[in-house]
C-alpha cells in the first residue's frame, strides 16, 4: 500500500471512529443528567458490604469468569466478569459497580448505543446515586458492526445474538447475583435505563426476560431495528438515484423553512412543531431562494420532499417513516467533498455491509432503489426475530409488576418516533387497550428534541425519579416535566409532557414558557 493510500485508509478509520463517539455521545447525554440528581432513598439503610471486594474473584456463577475485582479511585468495588455459551467461544464481558458505603438498595442495568452494547464509563453516574450497577460490552469491542462476520466472513451468529438480546440478560444475571453476593441481600428493587440502543435493550428485556426488571426506562428506543435501520439509508438512496447531493445548507433551508410555515399553527409561535404529523409543508414553495451563493432548485425540493415522504417501494407501498418536517436531515443525508458525495450514517452502512450484504468491501454507491428494496426485504425476514423487539405482548412483564416509561425526541433525526408511536398502538392493542396499557406503560413524546434530548424544545426531566416512585410508592407517572435552558445553564422555559396520545394544551393565560399555564389534552 503507498503511503497516501495508507494515509487515507487511516483516515477513513478515524472519521469512522469519530462517527461511532459522537453517536455514544448523543446517546450516553441524556441519561448521564441523572447523575446530578439527589438519590434515592437507601432501600435498607445501615446495609454494608458483608466480604470484601477483592474476595468477589472467588465467586462462582455457571459458565462465567471473574477476572477482577477491585476498589476504584472513587471508593467503589469494580468487578469485571466474562460470560459463555459453550460450545460457543464467544466472551460478553460484565461490568458491575457496587458502592461500598453508600449502596441505596437497588441494581440498575445500563444500555449502550449503536452497536456498543454499553460501557463501563456508564457506571459513574448510578453508583454516584448509590446503585449496585452493571453495563456490558454484549459480546463485542467497540461501536462497529463488523462482529457480524467471522473471520471466514459467514454470519457470526452467536455474536449477533449476544449484541441483540443474550448479553443484557447476562449482565443482569451476573450483577444482581454479585450484588447479592457482595451486600448478602439482594437488590429491593431493579431498573433498567438506557436511550436508542440502550432504549430497544430495555424493551428487549420487557418481552424476552420480563422477570429482569421492575422499572424499565427505554429513551428513544432502537426498536423495530430490522425495518428502520435499513430505511435509514433512504436518504442516500434518493440523492443517489437523483444525482443530486443536495448541500447541507440547502437541507436547512428547508427545515426552517417548515418550523416557519407551521410552528404557530399549534397556537405557540416557539420554534417548535408541536406535532410534525400536521405539518404538510411543501418545499416547492423554496424553489428559486437563494441559499448562499446557491439557489435552491426544483430538483433539491424532489429530494427532500422524498426524504420527508419516507423509504417507498417500487410499487409505492410504504416501507419506513420519513423524517418529520422541522428536523435535523443531515445525520441521515450527509454530505461531504467537493464535488459534493454522500456520506451514509454509519450504523445503516455497517448493517448493510455485515448483516445483509456480509461484505466488507460491499460499495453502497451500488444501490438502486430496487435494490434497497431487495435488501430491506431481506432484513425484515432475516433478522425480525433476532433484533427487531417489537414483540406487544408484555403480559409477563405487566403480570411480574414491571412498569415501563417509553420517550422519545419527535424531531429524532436518527429513528423516527413514529416507530415507537406504532408499537405503543400495538401494545394497546395486544394489552386490552389504553386504559389498561397506561396501567404499566407509558409513552411520553418531546416536541422539538432529537435523538441526544436537544434542541427547540423542552428537553424532559425526572424520568428516573418517576419510575422509581411508580413502582415503590405506586404513583403514576401523569406527567413529566421537561424544560429548556439557555447557554448559560438558567432554565428559561418548562413545559408539561403528558402520556400519549395526550398533549400539552396552552390554558390561554400566562406565560407560555412557564408549565404551570398547560393542561392534559385528549385528541
Ligand atoms: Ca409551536
Amino acid at each position: 500500500m503507498n503511503r497516501d493510500l495508507f494515509l487515507s485508509a487511516i483516515q477513513a478509520r478515524l472519521n469512522r471512529y469519530r462517527q461511532h463517539i459522537l453517536l455514544i455521545a448523543l446517546v450516553i447525554a441524556p441519561l448521564s443528567g441523572e447523575a446530578a440528581d439527589p438519590p434515592p432513598k437507601p432501600l435498607f439503610p445501615g446495609a454494608a458490604p458483608v466480604c470484601s471486594c477483592e474476595s468477589l474473584t472467588n465467586f462462582s456463577l455457571p459458565n462465567t469468569t471473574i477476572e477482577s475485582a477491585v476498589i476504584d479511585s472513587n471508593g467503589a468495588c469494580r468487578v469485571t466478569a466474562i460470560v459463555n455459551h459453550p460450545p460457543a467461544e464467544d466472551r460478553v464481558k460484565v461490568f458491575v459497580g457496587l458502592p461500598v458505603t453508600n449502596w441505596n438498595g437497588r441494581f440498575q442495568g445500563n444500555g449502550g448505543g449503536g452497536f456498543l452494547g454499553g460501557s463501563a464509563s456508564s457506571l459513574r453516574g448510578p453508583l454516584a446515586q448509590g446503585f449496585a450497577t452493571a453495563a456490558t460490552d454484549t459480546g463485542h469491542e467497540g461501536g462497529s458492526g463488523s462482529f457480524a462476520l467471522d473471520a471466514k466472513g459467514r454470519l457470526n451468529w452467536q455474536l449477533i445474538i449476544d449484541n441483540a438480546y443474550l448479553g443484557i440478560h447476562d449482565m443482569t444475571v451476573v450483577g444482581k447475583a454479585l450484588t447479592k453476593a457482595f451486600y448478602g441481600k439482594e437488590p429491593g428493587y431493579s431498573y433498567f435505563v438506557g436511550g436508542s440502543t440502550g432504549g430497544r435493550q430495555g424493551l428487549m428485556e420487557a418481552q424476552r426476560y420480563p422477570d429482569d426488571y421492575d422499572g424499565i426506562l427505554s429513551g428513544c428506543p432502537a426498536i423495530i431495528f430490522h425495518r428502520f435501520v435499513p430505511a435509514s439509508l433512504w436518504p442516500q438512496v434518493v440523492m443517489l438515484d437523483a444525482k443530486n447531493f443536495v448541500p447541507k445548507a440547502k437541507l436547512e433551508a428547508a427545515t426552517a423553512a417548515a418550523v416557519a410555515a407551521c410552528d404557530k399553527s399549534d397556537g405557540i409561535t416557539d420554534g417548535v412543531i408541536e406535532d410534525p404529523s400536521r405539518c404538510d409543508y411543501d418545499p416547492k414553495a423554496l424553489v428559486g431562494t437563494k441559499v448562499g451563493d446557491d439557489t435552491f432548485t426544483e430538483a433539491d425540493a424532489e429530494v427532500v420532499r422524498r426524504i420527508w415522504e419516507g423509504p417507498r417501494a417500487q410499487d409505492g407501498s410504504f416501507i419506513w417513516h420519513g423524517m418529520s418536517r422541522g428536523t435535523d436531515l443531515f445525520a441521515l443525508a450527509g454530505t461531504a467533498g467537493s464535488p459534493l458525495v454522500g456520506k451514509p450514517f454509519s450504523i445503516a452502512l455497517d448493517y448493510y455491509r455485515y448483516f445483509l450484504a456480509q461484505d466488507p468491501e460491499w460499495d453502497w454507491k451500488t444501490l438502486t432503489p430496487a435494490r434497497f428494496e431487495q435488501l430491506w426485504k431481506q432484513s425484515v425476514e432475516q433478522y425480525g426475530d433476532v433484533f427487531g423487539t417489537d414483540d406487544p405482548d408484555l403480559t409477563r412483564f405487566r403480570d411480574r409488576g414491571g412498569r415501563i416509561i417509553i420517550y422519545h425526541g419527535l424531531s429524532d433525526q436518527l429513528i423516527p418516533a413514529e416507530g415507537t408511536i406504532d408499537y405503543y398502538k400495538r401494545v394497546q392493542q395486544q394489552m386490552g387497550g389504553a386504559k389498561k396499557t397506561a396501567e404499566f406503560a407509558r409513552l411520553f413524546l418531546a416536541p422539538g428534541i432529537d435523538h441526544g434530548f436537544r434542541g427547540a424544545g423542552p428537553t424532559p426531566r425526572g424520568h428516573l425519579e418517576a419510575i422509581i416512585r411508580w413502582i415503590e410508592q405506586g404513583t403514576f407517572p401523569d406527567q413529566l416535566l421537561a424544560e429548556r435552558k439557555d447557554s448559560n445553564g438558567k432554565v428559561v422555559r418548562t413545559r408539561p409532557l403528558f402520556p400519549y396520545p395526550h398533549t400539552a394544551k396552552y390554558k390561554g393565560t400566562g406565560s407560555t414558557d412557564e408549565a404551570v399555564n398547560f393542561v392534559s389534552k385528549a385528541p
